[in-house]
């Protein structure tokens, strides 16, 4: 019995599906407190002083500053977690998320 060729199959290619990300945004307002901001980023977004420092000053200065970007799930979640903190406060301080293009 003569033997068997087994020609190799043409490979699928596979893509990476990466699940889409979504941003969290600071919004800056005139009534919260600066300190306060800070406090909520260093607890919500693990960020230490420096750079909570330099993300509310960018809040306040250009209206809107990007934190972080995350699933959606967790985007949502940080970013309504981080509004509480503000609300329990009686501060007008707003995270929101959007998707990244
Ligand atoms: N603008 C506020 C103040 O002057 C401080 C502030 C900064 C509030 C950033 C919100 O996202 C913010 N007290």
């Amino acid at each position: 019995m003569s033997p068997t060729l087994v020609k190799p199959r043409a490979k699928t290619a596979t893509k990476t599906q990466r699940p889409p990300l979504w941003k969290v945004i600071l919004l800056n307002d005139d009534f919260t407190p600066r300190e306060f901001v800070v406090e909520v980023l260093k607890a919500v977004f693990r960020m230490n002083e420096s750079h909570a420092y330099r993300v509310m000053m960018t809040a306040h200065q250009k209206g809107a500053c990007v934190i972080a970007v995350y699933t959606k799930d967790v985007a949502d979640t940080k970013a309504k977690e981080a509004t509480e903190m503000g609300k329990s406060q009686g501060y007008p301080l707003y995270f929101t998320t959007e998707k990244e293009e």
